[in-house]
């Protein structure tokens, strides 16, 4: 079958005149059919006949490389790996909790982002993850590694939680097979890397099959166009019955015992937390929303896939025109789908850059009208550790992202998702900096013993041992692990000059620590008040304190710099992830230089090697000229057409707290650049277009005479509320 570009703007007015142009002919006249689908492929492979399908698994995507950025392939490398031994052995470097106690701990003072970016920073920087990236070897989703557990020093004098296991567990990743022998162990990717939406749909058929309504044999062409959403909210393990035949799911936390309750999304991991979950349960319902405005006589295996793929460009669109900008990430233009470019998600980026773990706060507040709560589920909300305050007519809740909060289903659908999904967007997340939440870094588990199995509080049975996780520490390890390139050699990767010192890192005076009574000369990086805060500032630069709670910025009793020396020695010995987070945010953005170059890197790379983006996808304008659904939404607006929320009690940009909204957001056709071309999804003849072709395929009354409804130019102004 030959695919035939439409590529004839006719005379060049502007660009703009051009581009408009485009898009008007394919949607308008643009798309016919020469010749029938493709012989031999079925015509549940394509959408209403014509459209290629995007594959679940990554595979394809790009044609002459369709293997890249497939599951299950090798997390390419932007630079040098960095092994002991050149090949598999991990370096030898200060140990993980050790460096985390001097530098990540936030001894419970929260900073927030100096640019109000709402939780939604974070949130969303995790449900994107999940679409792009899990390493193989993950503990409950694949056989992990060698165990190589964390040091954990209960006499370190900087020491300020007690692990009664005297480690952190840690497992190597899974290598791929055959490095690590004369060449250098490489990893594996286990979800395909390109930004679609697998979180929602998962990344092989036999997961959808379950996921979607309808039978269970394997084959999702046959099933419902719905996702199976038993009361607006995911399925759980046991819905349809036997939870030994349902899709995995990670089921760590609150789900340790109880497996078959988990909730089924497309992502594994998506029960980690009440706010991920929520975004799942959100895209679902979005998923099922778009379905019921689609026609009738669409056969659903069409539905479906004009959903999934509705779905995935308004998860990148908020991606490329909401997130990123709230965090200051800005991107080259768009200038079409280059074919050369791997989208690969590299090593780099999922082992050190894209850990954005420094930007979670450790708790969510919710604001709801009084009476959405049952006295009997606000009590169960404070059996899981909620706090509950009523304030006239408001009742608020705070979350603590503690065990009870963890993989617990249950807590969503207590809060319900509209309050939930709300709620993130009320507070800021905090700063992407050095610190690292204690709720995260210090985090509490349990390890069952004999005769007491699920660690029950029951003073009768025999305690379970307490141990301590540190997710900073454990990026440190994995990054490693997985042989990352030293900060100064990852700098150079990613084409920035290397640092010759610590205080050029961190943009201090001096790397040297200060005289000062309560430090002991020699000793300071063991003395607990070498982290004592001085001096805490607000958004415009005034002192605050710690009961206001709103500090951005703050000055300790000794520079990070010395800190980072004291710990290092030599620059060149300095972790990656480590250097990058003690980067001072550059102006206007939560980033740091070397963090900023990657994301750069990496969402260019994810938007133009991506066959099927939304703004190189020409099925997208079909759909919005003859369905009237239009992918360019805010993540407020699929909110609020999904849940109790009205439009107009979210921010216009939830990405950024309320008094922090940016004067405009960007329009909604920005970025969209279709150009149509052999390269995109479609495979009808666009060059010679008679419109009457497309007209057969379609039913009597659904003619596409209109043109694309174009976007306003202006940007919109927003009230500033
Ligand atoms: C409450 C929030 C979060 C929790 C509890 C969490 C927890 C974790 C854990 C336990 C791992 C595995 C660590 C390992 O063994 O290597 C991980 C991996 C990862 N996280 Fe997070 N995370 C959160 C939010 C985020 C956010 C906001 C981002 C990015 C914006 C992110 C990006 C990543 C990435 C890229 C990986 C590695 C993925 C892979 O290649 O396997 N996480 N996270
Ligand atoms: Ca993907
Ligand atoms: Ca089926
Ligand atoms: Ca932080």
């Amino acid at each position: 079958m030959r695919v035939v570009a439409a590529g004839r703007p006719g005379r060049h007015r502007s660009v703009r005149a051009a581009q408009a142009a485009v898009v008007a002919v394919v949607v308008a006249a643009g798309v016919s059919i020469s010749a029938p689908a493709q012989a031999g492929a079925g015509r549940s492979d394509r959408i209403l006949g014509l459209w290629e399908v995007q594959s679940i698994d990554g595979s394809a995507n790009n044609r002459a490389n369709p293997t890249w950025g497939k599951i299950d392939t090798i997390y390419p490398r932007v630079g040098p790996a960095w092994y002991a031994d050149g090949l598999n052995e991990i370096v030898d470097l200060p140990s993980e909790r050790y460096v985390s106690n001097r530098i990540f701990n936030d001894m419970d003072q929260n900073l927030y982002s100096p640019h109000g970016v709402s939780q939604w920073g974070f949130v969303w920087g995790q449900f994107v993850d999940h679409s792009i990236a899990q390493r193989l070897g993950r503990r409950l989703v694949s056989p992990p590694g060698e165990t190589r557990n964390i040091a954990f020093d209960n006499a370190d004098p900087m020491e300020s939680f007690r692990n009664d296991i005297g480690i952190i567990p840690f497992d190597r990743s899974r290598p791929a097979d055959d490095t690590g022998i004369t060449t250098p162990r490489d990893q594996i990717n286990t979800v395909s890397s390109y930004l679609d939406a697998a979180a929602v749909y998962g990344n092989s058929h036999e997961r959808l099959d379950w996921m979607r309504e309808g039978r269970v044999d394997g084959d999702p062409r046959n099933n419902g166009a719905k996702l199976l959403m038993p009361g607006g909210y995911l399925p759980r393990r046991d819905t349809r019955g036997d939870a030994s035949t349902a899709p995995n799911m990670v089921a760590g936390g609150q789900l340790f015992n109880t497996p078959e309750k988990a909730a089924v999304a497309g992502d594994q991991r998506a029960n980690e937390n009440p706010a991920l979950l929520a975004i799942q349960t959100l895209f679902a319902r979005e998923h099922n929303r778009i379905v019921g405005q689609l026609p009738n006589w669409l056969p659903e295996q069409d539905k479906f896939e004009i959903a999934r793929t509705v779905v995935a460009a308004e998860k990148q669109y908020i991606t490329y025109t909401q997130f990123l900008p709230s965090l200051g990430v800005d991107l080259p233009r768009y200038s079409g789908y280059k074919p050369g470019v791997d989208a690969s998600v590299t090593n780099e980026f999922a082992t050190v850059g894209y850990r954005a773990h420094s930007q979670i706060r450790g708790d969510f507040r919710l604001e709801a009208k009084v009476g959405r709560y049952s006295e009997q589920t606000l009590n169960r909300l404070r059996e899981l550790d909620v706090e509950v305050t009523v304030e006239g007519n408001t009742v608020k809740l705070m979350i603590p992202m503690g065990e009870d909060a963890f993989f617990n289903p249950d807590l969503l659908e207590l809060l319900q998702l509209g309050p939930m999904l709300q709620g993130v967007g009320l507070r800021p997340q905090t700063r992407n900096d050095e610190l690292i939440s204690n709720m995260l870094r210090s985090f509490p588990f349990f390890i069952p013993v004999p005769g007491n199995p699920n660690c029950s509080d029951d003073p009768a049975l025999p305690p379970c041992l307490p141990g301590r996780n540190d997710l900073g520490a454990i990026d440190i390890a994995r990054s490693r692990d997985h042989g990352m390139p030293s900060y100064n050699d990852m700098r150079a990767a990613y084409g920035l000059p290397r640092k010759s010192s610590f205080k050029a890192i961190t943009g201090e005076r001096t790397e040297s620590f200060p005289a000062d009574p309560k430090l002991t000369p020699g000793a300071e990086i063991d003395d607990l008040d070498s982290l004592d805060f001085t001096a805490l500032y607000d958004v415009k630069g005034k002192r605050t304190t710690p009961a206001a709670d709103n500090a951005v910025r703050a000055e300790r009793r000794t520079p990070l710099a010395a800190r980072l020396k004291a710990v290092y020695g030599s620059v060149d010995r300095l972790d990656a992830f480590v250097g990058m987070i003690a980067e001072p945010n550059l102006p206007g953005r939560d980033f740091g230089e070397l963090q900023l170059a990657m994301w750069r890197k990496e969402f260019t790379a994810l938007r133009d090697g991506d066959r099927f983006h939304y703004a190189n996808d020409p099925l997208l304008p079909l759909v919005r000229a003859a369905f009237k659904i239009d992918y360019r939404k805010s993540l407020g607006d699929i909110i609020s057409l999904n849940t109790d929320i009205p439009r107009s009690q979210l921010a216009p940009d939830v990405f950024r707290v309320a008094d922090a909204q940016r004067k405009t957001i960007p329009p909604p056709n920005s970025g969209e650049r279709l150009l149509p071309n052999s390269r995109t999804r479609a495979l009808g003849n666009l060059g010679s277009a008679k419109p009457a072709a497309l007209a057969a395929l379609l039913p009597p009354g659904l003619a596409l005479t209109g043109t694309v409804s174009r976007a306003p130019r202006r940007p919109r102004r927003h009230r500033e509320s």
